[in-house]
């Protein structure tokens, strides 16, 4: 676990090992249209994952389990996607409880105003971690989807952070050997959210019952639609030795969350992002390199995972880079404080020249 802020070991290629959804590989559905492709199975995407080199599978609860299964039939039927991970030599990265698609989630079930959903977000928070121990995985995801406001009068937000703060101790306290990643985002799917960024949640970690299990996972496309960068985010989670889990893509501009291809927009904020990796040894404790993008709706079935593969290779392509740019050149930029001629430097070395 552990993250030092300097003089480390930097990581290489071996170092980093890849992760994505199930979510990843999805039919083309959007908030304006149907499904344009046919739905995956389970085991294509499994087989899929695989064949592109990823060792590590994300997981939301149902997920694994689907909400149809009754408490009972749980455990079992999280020991056959256990041993399905295992047959094609997978593991679970993190588990995520799914917080946000139920009747007690409508209005973000751990702040709701209704204490009946405050009660089913902790159970469903529990039932995420019993499936989450059968799928060998620690790291509980939290990205509070819908704690927040569409209307701001509509909750108190301080009571709001106490909830949050309650649900997290409340988590770290029914399984000790869970560790819990906070996956921030400003908005969408409400107007505003608690808790924003990772600096916000990093405060409620420390306030927790116990700090050193509460870090967090940061997505690119949601420090972005901060007005934020994402590489200082990651920078500022390792400082904290908190950076347990990364959520890889683009993002072009203030619009909703995209999931574009890691490097497609800006292939400079990308560099910056794989170069905090790789001079901060991520990777070297386990933590994992998670890719959370969408194939656009336009792509026909048959070409629906390149999205995932080009993410990777462009990460590796960057980390390439990390270890040949000119270093030397870079500090005599920094030293002379020629800024002009580091950015036209930095510029260079992305078109390989
Ligand atoms: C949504 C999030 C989500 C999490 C897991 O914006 O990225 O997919 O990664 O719940
Ligand atoms: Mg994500």
């Amino acid at each position: 676990m552990s993250q030092s802020t300097s003089s480390q070991q930097w990581s290489t290629k071996k170092d980093f090992k890849f992760s994505t959804g199930p979510w990843n590989l999805h039919s083309g559905a959007d908030p304006f249209g149907p499904t344009v492709r046919p739905e995956r199975s389970f085991l294509e995407k499994l087989k899929t994952f695989k064949e592109l080199g990823f060792d590590y599978v994300q997981f939301h609860d149902d997920d694994a389990v689907p909400d149809e299964f009754s408490a009972v039939e749980r455990e079992k039927k999280a020991k056959e996607v256990k041993k399905l991970l295992d047959d094609h030599g997978l593991k679970a990265e993190i588990f995520a409880p799914r917080h946000w698609e139920h009747a007690h989630g409508v209005d973000g079930p751990v702040t709701s105003n209704s204490a009946a959903d405050r009660k089913w977000a902790i159970e469903r928070g529990k039932r995420a971690i019993d499936v989450g121990r059968v799928l060998g995985s620690e790291r509980f995801v939290w990205w509070p989807a819908r704690e927040g406001t569409y209307v701001r009068e509509s909750k108190d937000a301080v009571t709001s952070f106490e909830r949050m703060l309650e649900f997290v101790d409340t988590m770290l306290e029914y399984d000790k050997n869970i560790r819990i990643l906070g996956e921030m985002k400003p908005n969408e799917p409400m107007d505003l959210m608690y808790l924003p960024t990772t600096g916000h949640f990093l405060a409620l970690a420390y306030k927790s019952r116990d700090p050193k299990r509460v870090g967090v996972l940061i997505e690119s496309a949601h420090a972005i639609l901060a007005g934020l960068d994402p590489s200082d985010e990651f920078a500022y989670a390792l400082f904290h030795q908190k950076l347990w889990g990364v959520h890889l893509n683009d993002q072009n501009g203030l619009k909703y969350d995209q999931d574009k291809t890691f490097g497609a927009v800006d292939l400079r904020r990308a560099f910056n992002q794989v170069d905090v990796l790789v001079r901060h040894g991520y990777g070297k404790d386990g933590s994992v390199v998670g890719l959370d993008v969408k194939a656009m709706r336009t792509q026909p079935a048959e070409k629906a995972f390149l999205h995932l593969k080009h993410s990777k290779e462009i990460f590796l392509d960057l980390v390439d880079l990390a270890h040949s740019i000119d270093r030397a050149a870079w500090k005599g930029y920094v030293e002379a404080r020629d800024y002009e001629g580091l950015e036209r430097f930095i510029v260079k070395n992305l078109m390989g020249k």
